[in-house]
């Protein structure tokens, strides 16, 4: 039993006093939002960091989604995953535009490249994975498929702030890559996200989609959205960013901790480290197999009633939901691996605060179930 509940995540705050400063000059100069000073210190600073070429700040990573489909005229139907948090399909939903499940490979939890091109029709215009955890998806292959078809790439890289695939940033891959910086992601700004995008005209189009589609005074080319990130977001961004380094490395020390101790627990697997990249142990997935002697649900009220609050990250699969089941990709036989992985996932806390301690606490409670 543990004093106080352990939560799947719990957001990383730079100390208060380092922040007055920021809301100082906010308080002085009255800029709240429109691209302020800090907005766009923002954007400059994010894109040395995570070595990317244009970078659009949002309000949240929902709406840089439905924004990065509207920005490349996505139409038509687009291929993505059943196995994902529910705004990547929602995003697809609000621009009128039809999801195509497909299922994934239980090895990464990302789409599965072997089973994409099966699916794409003459309306298919554009690919929406997702890299699931922060794990890169098949990026070469789901490359070479959209060349081959003419399809636009865009990834929902909601969790993959920081990761670098063979040497770079996985934002640099796809032709737009969609971040959230929500409260329980591994860089937040309370709410927030943003666009990647490779060229300056493209976020030229974003930057004004996401002000209502102005682009001067008088002038509006689409019919765009608020979706602006003010200057209290991205001032805490800016402090979150000088603190992230650290954040990064106990993650990281703690996925290796949690790796190590249910490393031979019969019946519980995690996924395989993935080749060539440095990730950003944003989750810690476990997966409840047949020879476990608890089924998964029933561990995860054991956890609960011990005050450890994991979560079924992603339970049940989005093309379950009501607004999706009837659609035909939807059916259950063509996402097998998918169901499986839903049906299998508890996600572990992990995040900088957690103590060594307390992640041996987790583990035991999951090593001694019976
Ligand atoms: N695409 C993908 C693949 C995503 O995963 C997400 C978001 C998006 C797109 C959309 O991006 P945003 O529009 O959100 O920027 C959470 C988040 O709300 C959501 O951002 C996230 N994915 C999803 C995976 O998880 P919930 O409903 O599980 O969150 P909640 O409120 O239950 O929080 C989980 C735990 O975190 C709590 O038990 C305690 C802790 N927590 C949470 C919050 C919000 C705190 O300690 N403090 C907090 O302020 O959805």
């Amino acid at each position: 039993m543990s004093d106080k509940p352990i939560y799947v995540t719990q957001p990383d705050l730079p100390p208060l006093e380092e922040f007055i400063p920021y809301l100082e000059q906010i308080w002085e100069n009255k800029q709240l939002t429109n691209n302020g000073p800090f907005h766009q210190q923002l954007e400059q600073a994010l894109c040395e960091y995570l070595g990317v070429e244009h970078l659009a700040l949002f309000v949240n990573g929902t709406i840089a989604l439905v924004t990065a489909l509207q920005a490349l005229r996505i139409t038509g139907e687009v291929i993505t995953t059943p196995y994902s948090f529910v705004a990547t399909a929602h995003s697809l939903l609000r621009n009128g535009i039809k999801p195509v499940f497909v299922d994934i490979d239980p090895n990464t939890c990302n789409l599965d490249p072997d089973r994409i091109e099966e699916a794409i029709t003459p309306q298919t215009t554009a690919i929406l994975p997702v890299h699931c955890y922060g794990n890169p998806c098949d990026v070469e292959r789901i490359e070479q498929i959209a060349d081959t078809f003419g399809l636009k790439v865009i990834y929902d890289a909601a969790h993959a702030f920081g990761v670098q695939y063979k040497g770079e940033s996985l934002l640099r891959h796809g032709d737009l890559a969609v971040l959230s910086f929500h409260a329980t992601k591994v860089f937040n700004t309370f709410e927030g996200g943003a666009i990647v995008c490779p060229d300056a005209k493209t976020k030229q189009r974003i930057d004004y989609l996401k002000n209502f589609g102005f682009a001067d005074e008088v002038t509006v080319v689409a019919p765009g959205i608020n979706g602006k990130m003010s200057e209290f977001n991205a001032a805490l961004g800016l402090l979150q960013l000088k603190h992230h380094g650290e954040a990064l490395v106990r993650r990281n020390q703690i996925e290796t901790r949690y790796r190590e101790a249910l490393a031979d627990v019969p019946g519980i697997s995690l996924l395989p480290i993935p080749p060539d990249t440095n990730g950003n142990a944003s989750y810690l997935p476990i997966f409840v197999g047949d020879d476990y002697p608890l089924s998964r649900d029933a561990l995860y009220q054991k956890m609960k009633d011990a005050g450890i609050n994991g979560r079924r990250y992603f339970y049940p699969l989005i093309s379950d939901m009501p607004m999706y089941r009837g659609f035909p990709s939807a059916k259950a036989e063509k996402l097998v691996a998918a169901r499986g992985s839903a049906e299998g996932v508890i996600c572990l806390p992990i995040y900088p605060s957690l103590l060594d301690q307390q992640v041996y606490t987790v583990a035991t409670l999951i090593s001694d179930a019976q």
